[in-house]
C-alpha cells in the first residue's frame, strides 16, 4: 500500500466514525494522521520496519502506529471494515456529494437508515430531508442538484490519470513472458478528456494456450493498486484498482487483433455507422473480422488499415472516431492531416518562481529547448491574483527586463516576454494599457467572478477581445473538467468577435482544463479562428502536458494551419500583433 492508499482508508474510517458519533478526538487523530502520510515524501511502507521514526512523524502516536502495521500486514484495517459493515460501502459515495458531509449523513441514517445515492435521492424528493433538524426546503434542493453532478462525473476519470494507469497495466502485462502486445483502445485511444473504464488489448502466447492463459491471469492479480476481480472469463478479466477505475484486459487472437482494436477503440457511434457500410456493401463486421455475408468468409482482421481499406475508406485516425462526418470525409480522400505534436514551434503560455510557478525564467527556457522548441514566451499573472503574487504594472515592467536579459543570454531559443492579465469583472485588462503595449504577447483570462450573469460574461469576453493589446484569450470557458462548469457566455459571439479582431483562442492542454474542448475548437476552425496551444505550465515538468492539448487538437479535425505556435518565430510573433500572413 502507497501513502495515498493508506491515507485514503484513514480519511474513510475519520468520516465513517463521525458518521457513527464517535467522539471528535479521536475522529481528529485519524484525519491528522491521513494528511501527515499524505504530505510525506517518503513511503511510509519503507519506514514501518522502524517504528521509532514512525512515531517521529507529526499526528502519529502509538495507536495509529499500530493501525498502521495492521494495515501493512493484513491488507486492511478491521475498524474500517467494521465500519463498513455497519454503513454499507455506499455510504462512501454519499460522502463525495458536495455539500453533503458526515452531519447530515449521519442525520439521515438515524432517521431513516438509509445509505445510498438512490435512496437519499428519493427522500429528497418526497420532502423528507427539509423536515429533518437544522435543514430545510433549500439544502433538499442544493441536495438534489449535488447529486445530479455527482452522477454526471461520477465513474470518470482525467485523460492523464487514466493513461498513467493504462501505463502501469501494460508495463506489468509485458513482464509476463506470455505476452506479446499491450495495446490501450477505447476513449483513452481515441483521447477522449475524460475516460470511463480503460480496455486493454493483449496477443502473444498467453492468448493462444489455455494454461499460460491462467497463469497470466495469476499474473494480472499481482498488479499493485488492484483492488477486485470483477470477471474473471475465458477471453477476459476485468478488474477494479483501488480510487475505483475498472479495467477490461482482453485476450486476443492475432488474426482478429485488428478487428478487435477497431471495435474496442469505439466509439459505439462510429462503429455503428460503419457496421451499416459494411453491410450495404455485402460485409459483415464485428470485434472478430470483416467478413463476406454470403459465405461468412473472412476478408480483414489482422490489422485496422486492411478493414478501413477493405471498405473504400482513407484511414480514420482513432481521435476522428466519433461519427461526426469523419466517415465521409474518408471516403472522399478529404480527411485533414491532423495536426502533431511535432508541427508546434513553440509553448507560450508559462509562468516563474516571480508568481505562482516553482521554476526561473532560466529553468523554464532550458525546459523548452530540451523540447525541441524554437520559441518560448514567459506569462506571468497580473496583481488582480494576489494569491499569485500577481505583477502590478511596476513589477511587469521590470519582469518584462529579466525575460529579455534571459533572452539575449540564452541561446538556442527566442523568449518572448508575455504576460496572463486578467479579465477584470467590467471586461478591462488589469494593467496598463501603456504597460501592455511593450509586450511580445498578452493573453487575457478571466479568473473572478465566474458567476455573472451569460449577457455580462458575453460582453465582458467581448470588450476584452476588442483591446488592441489582446493577443489571444487565455482557457476561454473556465471550466474544470470533473470539478467546474465553464461559466455561462455566447461562444458563438465571441468567436465572430475573434475572427474580425485576428485574436486567437487558447487550447489550454493543462488535462483539468482542456479548454477550448474539442467541439469549440471545430466552430473556431469552422469560423476561422486561430488557437495557440499551450500547457499553462508552472514547473517545468509541465510542459510535456502539451500531448493532451494535441490529442484534443485532432480530436476537433485541426491541421497545422489552424494554430499559430507551429509558425516560425517571426511570422508568430506578428501574429501576437494581430498580422496573421
Ligand atoms: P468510456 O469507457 O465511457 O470512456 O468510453 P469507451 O468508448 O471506452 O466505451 P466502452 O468502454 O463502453 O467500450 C469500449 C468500446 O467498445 C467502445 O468505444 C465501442 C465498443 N463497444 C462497446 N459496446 C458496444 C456496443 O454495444 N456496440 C458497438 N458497436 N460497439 C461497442
Ligand atoms: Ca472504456
Ligand atoms: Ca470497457
Ligand atoms: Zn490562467
Amino acid at each position: 500500500m502507497d501513502n495515498k492508499a493508506i491515507a485514503g482508508v484513514l480519511y474513510e474510517t475519520a468520516d465513517l466514525l463521525e458518521i457513527d458519533g464517535q467522539d471528535s478526538f479521536r475522529i481528529r487523530s485519524y484525519r491528522n494522521a491521513a494528511q501527515a502520510i499524505e504530505a510525506l515524501p517518503q513511503q511510509i511502507a519503507d519506514l514501518i520496519a522502524e517504528p521509532k521514526k514512525v512515531l517521529e512523524i507529526p499526528g502519529i502516536g502509538k495507536g495509529m502506529l499500530a493501525n498502521l502495521n495492521e494495515m501493512f500486514k493484513e491488507g486492511r484495517l478491521q475498524l474500517h471494515a467494521d465500519l463498513l459493515k455497519r454503513y454499507q460501502p455506499s455510504m462512501l459515495d454519499l460522502l463525495k456529494i458536495q455539500g453533503l458531509g458526515p452531519k447530515t449523513i449521519s442525520l439521515i441514517w438515524s432517521a431513516y437508515q438509509v445509505s445510498d445515492l438512490e435512496g437519499v435521492e428519493k427522500l429528497a424528493r418526497e420532502g423528507k430531508i427539509q423536515i429533518l433538524p437544522r435543514m430545510g426546503e433549500k439544502q433538499e434542493q442544493k441536495l438534489l442538484k449535488a447529486i445530479q453532478d455527482y452522477r454526471r462525473i461520477a465513474g470518470r476519470y482525467l485523460l492523464d490519470v487514466a493513461e498513467n494507469e493504462a501505463q502501469k497495466i501494460a508495463d506489468h502485462l509485458r513482464n509476463f513472458p506470455g505476452v506479446e502486445k499491450v495495446t490501450p483502445a477505447g476513449s483513452l485511444r481515441r483521447g477522449r478528456e475524460t475516460v470511463g473504464d480503460l480496455d486493454v488489448l493483449v496477443t502473444g502466447n498467453a492468448c493462444i494456450h489455455d494454461v499460460e492463459r491462467e497463469q497470466c491471469i495469476d499474473h494480472i492479480i499481482k498488479l499493485p493498486g488492484l483492488m477486485e476481480i470483477i470477471v474473471r472469463g475465458e477471453n477476459k478479466v476485468s478488474f477494479r484498482l483501488r480510487g475505483g477505475m475498472q479495467v477490461d484486459v482482453r485476450f486476443l487472437s492475432p488474426d482478429s487483433f485488428g478487428a478487435a482494436l477497431q471495435y474496442f477503440t469505439g466509439s459505439k457511434a462510429h462503429n455503428v455507422a460503419l457496421r451499416q457500410r459494411a453491410l450495404k456493401m455485402g460485409y459483415t463486421l464485428s470485434e472478430y473480422s470483416l467478413a463476406r455475408l454470403e459465405n461468412e468468409k473472412g476478408v480483414a482482421g489482422k490489422t485496422e488499415e486492411d478493414i478501413y481499406a477493405k471498405l473504400k475508406l482513407d484511414y480514420i485516425p482513432p481521435e476522428l472516431r466519433e461519427n461526426q462526418g469523419e466517415i465521409d470525409a474518408a471516403e472522399k480522400h478529404a480527411l485533414p492531416a491532423l495536426i502533431s505534436q511535432t508541427d508546434l514551434r513553440g509553448d507560450v503560455h508559462m509562468h516563474t518562481v516571480e508568481t505562482d510557478g516553482r521554476k526561473t525564467i532560466e529553468e523554464m527556457a532550458e525546459a523548452a529547448i530540451e523540447r525541441g522548441y524554437k520559441y518560448m514566451a514567459i506569462t506571468d499573472h497580473s496583481k488582480n491574483l494576489a494569491f499569485a503574487n500577481g505583477l502590478d504594472d511596476k513589477r511587469a515592467l521590470e519582469h518584462i527586463q529579466r525575460i529579455r536579459e534571459a533572452d539575449k543570454k540564452i541561446d538556442g531559443i527566442k523568449i518572448f516576454a508575455g504576460i496572463e492579465v486578467d479579465i477584470l469583472a467590467d471586461g478591462s485588462l488589469d494593467l496598463s494599457d501603456s504597460v501592455l503595449e511593450q509586450m511580445d504577447l498578452v493573453i487575457a483570462s478571466v479568473h473572478s467572478h465566474f458567476n455573472q450573469s451569460p449577457a455580462e460574461m458575453t460582453a465582458r469576453l467581448l470588450k476584452a477581445i476588442e483591446n488592441p493589446n489582446t493577443s489571444f484569450i487565455g482557457h476561454p470557458t473556465g471550466r474544470m473538467l470533473l470539478r467546474r462548469d465553464a461559466y455561462q457566455f455566447d461562444i458563438d459571439a465571441i468567436l465572430r468577435a475573434a475572427a474580425k479582431n485576428k485574436v486567437a483562442m487558447e487550447l489550454n492542454s493543462y488535462p483539468d482544463r482542456l479548454d477550448l474542448c474539442d467541439r469549440h475548437l471545430r466552430r473556431a476552425k469552422q469560423r476561422g479562428v486561430k488557437i495557440v496551444i499551450n500547457t499553462d505550465s508552472h514547473h517545468t515538468a509541465h510542459l510535456d502536458k502539451i500531448r493532451y492539448g494535441i490529442l484534443q487538437a485532432r480530436r476537433a479535425w485541426l491541421t497545422r494551419d489552424d494554430v499559430l505556435n507551429t509558425l516560425p518565430t517571426q511570422q508568430f510573433a506578428k501574429a501576437m500583433k494581430h498580422i496573421w500572413a
